[in-house]
């Protein structure tokens, strides 16, 4: 049997806004994350504002939501915001690389922060000390022959963009992130060939995150259709941009895919499966197949939203479709339409049940031994497209022993599960994989509640909730596992 490609890429993936901190050095601007403050399992993530009048708050923007009116998004005393420190990765790169290097990765999935590059979103001149940051970085990785894969936009934007033009509501954010997409290209030509777009663009649903998808600071169904259509053209057109000007670079879309299950065989709960999935394929749908599902035009029409079309878009989205698929998947979720089941947890966007047949970890998230071929079936069957999976993992509260140690067998569980699962898809079913990148490799911080406690990475960092701690990293037992893993080119008992 034909098992992973010679040249797979193995490693790990992490995201500025979670990662980075330094959120102030260098010139950089805020950005939506640094305003958006921590929370906890079932306790939403904040955004904080200031009115002209001198009056304060904090307001949750998850889903169709905005913030009151006159008010505007800022930084205030007595709240704590996980992005401003992050696990520091901006002060121990060189570090964090040498640890990555030591696993063998062979690829580092990062995020590059907009408003490090343009600190406004769209000023006439980048940040150079910004750019130099990210030189340094790929210098360090290319000395391991780490190959990147850098995100331009993940869950965040620029934040002077979200409060002048309400985000990606305005046609204005395509220019500006366009003109950013090129700058960033240019810089690290020869440095870095892949490239994703939009982080997780279906969280941009309007039963999910808007806000943090899209810089939405008032998300109705007509704003979402809109941003969601100009963070398709913006990404035509970084395609656009990559063909005719930088041919080694290959741009990826990224969606957040897991496959929901029917609880009951009752075809009701079929349909509602159904429907769920196509919530989010239908975005994979427009990227790769290059145009909208005649279901979201229905739906469109139904609701009277208008797309805000401009001669020629049509045409940009179907020709510049990406290159290759890329998504995350933790698990699977559940769901049903009967009173029957217990609450299921999960990610805030699916109102699941708990599938009886799986465990999950203590925010609810289901571990599924199978998710992994399933998925991969579902997109390489839909698009015919080589697929790469840029995150899979599980978040745990980790108990570091006093030697430094953590005994995190519970993940080397599902990292066997899941591997098994997507080679299995690879050698059984023949679908074309990239490279699997383990999400949050180094210990980082939560993104659906700012937790820190909520870690995944096979290297531990000593840091609270709070941002108490030294920051110092540690290897978990994970961190020899997965080098073996990647020693023998996935071949895992
Ligand atoms: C994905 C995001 C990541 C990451 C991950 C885990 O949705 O792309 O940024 O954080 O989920 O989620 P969480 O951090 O909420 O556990």
């Amino acid at each position: 049997m034909k098992g992973f490609s010679k040249d797979f890429l193995w490693g790990g993936a992490t995201a500025a806004n979670q990662y980075e901190g330094a959120y102030l050095e260098d010139g950089k601007g805020l950005s939506t994350a640094d305003v958006y403050t921590n929370g906890a399992h079932r306790v939403p993530r904040k955004v904080t504002w200031r009115k002209e009048n001198g009056e304060t708050g904090a307001t949750v923007l998850n889903g169709v939501s905005a913030l009151p009116d006159g008010a505007i998004p800022a930084v205030l005393d007595g709240y704590y915001y996980p992005s401003h420190k992050a696990t520091d990765f901006y002060h121990h790169y060189k570090e964090d690389i040498a640890l990555m290097a030591e696993m063998g990765f062979k690829c580092f999935r990062m995020s590059i922060n907009w408003s490090r590059i343009f600190p406004n979103g769209d000023d006439d001149l980048p940040n150079e000390k910004g750019l130099l940051f990210y030189d340094a970085v790929f210098q360090e990785l290319q000395k391991y022959h780490i190959e990147p894969l850098v995100t331009l936009s993940h869950y965040e934007t620029p934040l002077s963009l979200s409060i002048r033009f309400n985000g990606w509501e305005d046609r204005h954010c395509v220019d500006a992130y366009v003109k950013y997409a090129e700058t960033v290209f240019e810089r690290y030509k020869g440095m870095v060939r892949y490239y994703l777009t939009f982080n997780e663009i279906d969280c941009l649903n309007p039963d999910h995150n808007p806000y943090v998808s899209g810089g939405l600071l008032r998300a109705d169904e007509q704003a979402i259709a809109s941003a969601a259509y100009h963070q398709f053209l913006a990404s035509a057109l970084t395609v656009k941009l990559a063909r005719e000007k930088y041919p080694e670079v290959q741009v990826g879309m990224m969606l957040a895919y897991m496959p929901v299950y029917a609880y009951t065989v009752d075809p009701k709960d079929q349909l509602e499966a159904l429907k769920r999935n196509e919530e989010m394929l239908w975005f994979a749908d427009v990227q790769m197949q290059g145009s909208y599902p005649p279901y979201k035009l229905c739906e469109y029409e139904r609701k009277d939203i208008r797309l805000p079309e401009k001669e020629g878009d049509i045409d940009l989205l179907r020709k510049y479709t990406a290159d290759f698929v890329s998504f995350s998947c933790y698990g699977s979720t559940c769901v049903t339409t009967h009173d029957e089941g217990e609450e299921g947890g999960g990610n805030l966007a699916v109102k699941s049940v708990k599938n009886p047949y799986l465990e999950a970890n203590a925010w609810g998230w289901a571990t599924d031994p199978h998710v992994l071929r399933i998925a991969m079936n579902h997109l390489y069957n839909r698009y015919h497209k080589p697929l790469w999976i840029v995150e899979n993992g599980i978040g745990w509260a980790d108990v570091k022993e006093d030697d430094g140690s953590v005994h995190d067998d519970y993940r080397i569980e599902y990292l066997k599960q899941n591997i098994r699962s997507m080679k299995e898809a690879v050698e059984l079913d023949g679908i074309p994989l990239i490279g699997y990148e383990y999400w949050g490799c180094i210990d980082l911080i939560s993104a659906g509640t700012g937790e820190m406690k909520k870690r995944y990475g096979f290297v531990y960092v000593d840091m609270d909730d709070l941002g108490n701690g030294t920051l110092k990293r540690s290897r978990k037992d994970t961190f020899y596992w997965y080098k073996e893993c990647i020693n023998s080119n996935g071949n895992i008992e």
